[in-house]
């Protein structure tokens, strides 16, 4: 995931925002009033909106409190306790002013409220001020997980995903592969190019590696200086081995010029390659020390080539 999209992307961020209404009426007007500002999806009752929650990912839900079967608290609860749609702000549009409603609603964990009749001034109002702060978590959530030289993931991202990826291959029984990739003579490639220079290769290597590592569970990022670190769940050592040629292989094709790189006319690196099929019990920790271990046999090894 590249963090340029979300800072100097050329097209803003639209809302999205879901109406949740039984009378159509009601949907009707909403819609009208929001239309241009924002993405609009619909759902006329609770089980729908859960539904379409789920499926669009919305940043708002208007949500009218009656409604037969599930009413709109009900939908409120079962929102806020599925961790894929708790993050998603709820307004409740309600028929009348009932404080006790209102704290209902606020102790299922709502934002706000807004009467019907709705004061078309006072609504928009209230919705730009809710999506402007939804969105805006949502890109310090973003930026605070992406290492800001190179678009990848960082070292805390990583370590968040490391535990969940480890503890899913464990209860499926699926092999887990870290591979360990770290930029051969960068040192010199600073000295002779510049340390602005040194960032675009990063930038070039960090790209590359990620276009390579494809799979929607995997994970790229950046463990340090010149140094990055593949998640690879449910792929085996061979599996491993094969995605870390291709790394390699893949950055001397950049044939990006290193004149004092002792191996190349270009830039290379060296990966270390481990797997394990995690259990439970087990530390991640010897996995990554594994993968160290072959990197540091791969550079003494001459460098530019896979070991694990
Ligand atoms: P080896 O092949 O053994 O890995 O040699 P190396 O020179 O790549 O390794 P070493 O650990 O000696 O040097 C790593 C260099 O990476 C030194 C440091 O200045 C550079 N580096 C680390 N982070 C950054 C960065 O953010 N930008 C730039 N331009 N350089 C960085
Ligand atoms: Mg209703
Ligand atoms: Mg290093
Ligand atoms: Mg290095
Ligand atoms: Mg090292």
């Amino acid at each position: 995931m590249f963090i340029d999209k979300y800072i100097s992307g050329a097209e803003p961020v639209r809302g999205k925002i879901l109406l949740v209404d039984d009378q159509v009426v009601n949907i009707k007007i909403l819609h009208q009033l929001l239309q241009d500002d924002y993405d609009i999806y619909m759902a006329r009752d609770g089980n729908q909106a859960i539904e379409m929650c789920k499926k669009v990912n919305p940043d708002l839900v208007l949500l009218d409190i009656e409604m037969p079967i599930l009413n709109g608290f009900d939908v409120c609860a079962h929102l806020k306790n599925d961790p894929d749609t708790q993050e998603v702000a709820v307004i409740f549009v309600s028929g009348h002013f009932d404080e006790d409603k209102e704290v209902r609603g606020f102790q299922l964990g709502a934002v706000d409220f807004i009467h019907k009749p709705i004061n078309p001034v006072i609504t928009k109002a209230r919705i730009k001020n809710q999506i402007r702060l939804k969105l805006n978590t949502d890109l310090l959530r973003t930026i605070a997980l992406i290492d800001g030289l190179t678009g990848v993931a960082n070292r805390r991202q990583f370590e968040q995903v490391l535990p969940v990826s480890w503890s899913q291959c464990a209860r499926e029984k699926q092999p887990l592969t870290i591979i360990l990739l770290d930029i051969d003579f960068f040192k010199h490639f600073n000295d002779t190019y510049g340390h602005t220079e040194g960032d675009v290769c990063l930038r070039l290597v960090a790209q590359k590696i990620n276009d390579t590592v494809n799979r929607p569970y995997d994970l790229v990022a950046r463990f340090g200086g010149e140094e990055f670190i593949c998640i690879l769940p449910n792929t085996d050592l061979i599996g491993g081995t094969y995605v870390a040629q291709q790394i390699v292989d893949s950055i001397v094709s950049l044939k990006i010029p290193h004149i004092n790189s002792s191996i190349s006319a270009f830039v290379t690196i060296s990966a270390g390659v481990s797997s394990v099929v995690p259990e439970y019990d087990m530390s991640s920790t010897t996995l990554i020390e594994e993968a160290d271990k072959q990197l540091y046999i791969a550079k003494d090894r001459g460098r530019n080539r896979v070991l694990g």
